[in-house]
């Protein structure tokens, strides 16, 4: 049965914490909301990029098609902002839990190469890097080290580049999708950190995990679409809510010994 609880260690239930203890393969699907703590907006809900900007303009194919100056702007304006930022408690928990399961997969909507950053390994992009740019006339990858200077960027064919990513009405990476799919539906639990849940195909993956009988628990600061579904809801911020979950579930001998009372409850 669903059940939502607060971010607070405490209230964390024993079963969910013993079913990801027990778990032999763990996928994790994150959303802009992981990188939130790390002064990287989401695109909805208070102060989201989509309350500012028009994201036909700047999101999808057409939008570029017609003006690639702004599309550009608007992705070295997020260039920068994301090399200034630093993976946070969140992204460096997942980093971390990848060592401790025989199958760990990092499945992620963002762009921003921050759980790469953090030291995850095993990373599946579905939305592409903002760190890449692309050929529009043959499909050339580029590599960027640092923010774009000159805006639009051209190849050195002379051809327009646009960012590697995925807008609206483009089709995910075939290979990313089906690895995370795969990892989805295998997974004995999936964790679901920071994402609204509105964006598919990323949106249904959680759904795989627990058509196959897999455990899902989601951390958001707010209910998603994903909350009905959900076997945990814990709602608090995932700089916190993230190490909280991973600690009670990977040293529940220390929680113990920290809280003697809620431990004999
Ligand atoms: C915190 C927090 C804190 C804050 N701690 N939490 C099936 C049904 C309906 C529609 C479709 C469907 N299949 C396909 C579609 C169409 C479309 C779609 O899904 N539309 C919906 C909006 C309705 N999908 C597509 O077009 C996809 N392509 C595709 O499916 O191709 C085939 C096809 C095409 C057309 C029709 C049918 C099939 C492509 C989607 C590409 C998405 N692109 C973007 C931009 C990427 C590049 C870039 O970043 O610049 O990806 S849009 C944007 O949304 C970005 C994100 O990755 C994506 C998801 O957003 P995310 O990560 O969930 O962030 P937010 O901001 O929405 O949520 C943040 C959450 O964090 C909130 O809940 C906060 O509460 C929480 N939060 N702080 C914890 N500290």
């Amino acid at each position: 049965m669903a059940q939502s609880i607060g971010g607070g260690e405490a209230e964390l239930p024993e079963d969910v914490l013993a079913r990801i203890r027990r778990a032999r393969r763990v996928s994790v699907l994150t959303g802009a909301g992981i990188s939130a703590e790390s002064g990287i907006p989401t695109f909805r809900g208070a102060g989201g990029i989509w309350d500012k900007y028009d994201f036909r303009k700047l999101a999808t194919p057409e939008g570029f098609r017609e003006d690639p100056v702004l599309a550009w702007e608007w992705y070295r304006l997020r260039q920068r902002e994301i090399w200034k930022a630093r993976p946070n408690p969140a992204h460096e928990t997942i980093a971390e839990m990848e060592m401790h399961f025989e199958r760990f997969d990092v499945i992620t909507q963002n762009i921003d190469g921050m759980h790469a950053r953090a030291g995850s390994r095993n990373v599946i992009e579905l939305h592409g890097n903002i760190w890449r740019a692309r050929c529009v006339r043959d499909g050339t990858v580029i590599e960027l080290d640092a923010p774009v200077e000159d805006i639009p960027p051209l190849c050195q064919c002379g051809s327009l580049l646009r960012p590697d990513v995925v807008w609206f009405g483009e089709q995910l990476p075939e290979r990313a999708l089906e690895i995370a799919s795969e990892a989805a539906s295998a997974s004995d639990a999936m964790l679901v950190v920071g994402t609204s849940a509105v964006v598919h195909p990323a949106a249904s993956l959680p759904l795989l995990t627990k058509k196959n009988g897999g455990l899902v628990v989601e951390m958001n600061l707010e209910e998603t679409d994903l909350t009905p579904y959900a076997d945990l809801s814990i709602f608090g911020p995932a700089g916190e809510v993230m190490p909280a979950l991973w600690r009670r579930a990977a040293f529940p001998e220390r929680f113990m010994t920290e809280h003697p009372i809620i431990a004999n409850r």
